[in-house]
């Protein structure tokens, strides 16, 4: 059985954000095909797209799996609907949101299924996280580490925003041990 390592990028910006975020951790955690290889800080971020909704916060998860990307992608659209999520508008607001933003160094041009995901070098959300897990990493499609793309971005977007880390992740081989808990982030909504 072959396995890959994939990265998946996770957001939230409706109800108890970093709930959503634990508990679809815990989901992908529990999956029997699946391990947790890394787990990026959480970070609040201003959304883009549609600009008229919460701050989200966003996160990038890299696992291995035995499953394949279309396996992947139709257990991580279950896990969203387990948590609740609505699909009512284009890029807007979200109980969580789970991508596929690589599989190992696949390229999927699929109806369903854009892999690496196509948005990935515009937005500072994902590039900001993924750096801080897997700065070498090499986009299979334009040739570019993970740190140069997140360069490139900052340099031609100087006044954007940036995102703000809000918590470091739980240690994942403590998380393990306690799989049950299914915390891993302490963040609270209060602040
Ligand atoms: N799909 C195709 N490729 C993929 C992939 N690599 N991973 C298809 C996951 N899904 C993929 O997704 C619609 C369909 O995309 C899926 O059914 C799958 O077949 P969706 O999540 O329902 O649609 P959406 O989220 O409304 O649109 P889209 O384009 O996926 O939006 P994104 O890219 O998810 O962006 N601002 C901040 N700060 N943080 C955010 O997390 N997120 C968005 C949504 C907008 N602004 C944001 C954030
Ligand atoms: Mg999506």
């Amino acid at each position: 059985m072959s396995e890959s390592e994939v990265l998946i990028g996770f957001g939230s910006n409706l109800g108890d954000r970093s709930h959503s975020i634990n508990r679809a951790l815990q989901a992908l955690f529990r999956l029997a095909e699946t391990s947790l290889l890394k787990l990026s800080s959480l970070y609040e971020t201003a959304p883009v797209g549609y600009l008229e909704q919460g701050a989200f916060l966003n996160g990038v998860v890299q696992l291995k799996t035995t499953l394949s990307a279309s396996q992947l992608l139709t257990t991580l659209l279950a896990i969203e609907k387990s948590l609740g999520r609505e699909r009512l508008q284009r890029w807007g607001p979200r109980t969580v949101d789970l991508d596929i933003l690589f599989f190992a160094d696949r390229v999927i041009n699929e109806a369903d299924l854009l892999v690496p995901h196509p948005e990935i070098v515009r937005r500072l959300f994902v590039l900001e996280p993924l750096c801080e897990i897997v700065p070498d990493l090499v986009h299979p499609v334009n040739g570019e580490t993970v740190a140069d793309l997140l360069n490139k971005h900052q340099m031609s977007n100087p006044l954007e925003e940036p995102c703000r880390m809000v918590s470091a992740p739980l240690d994942i081989a403590q998380s393990k041990e306690k799989a049950d808990d299914g915390i891993f982030y302490r963040y609270s909504e209060s602040g």
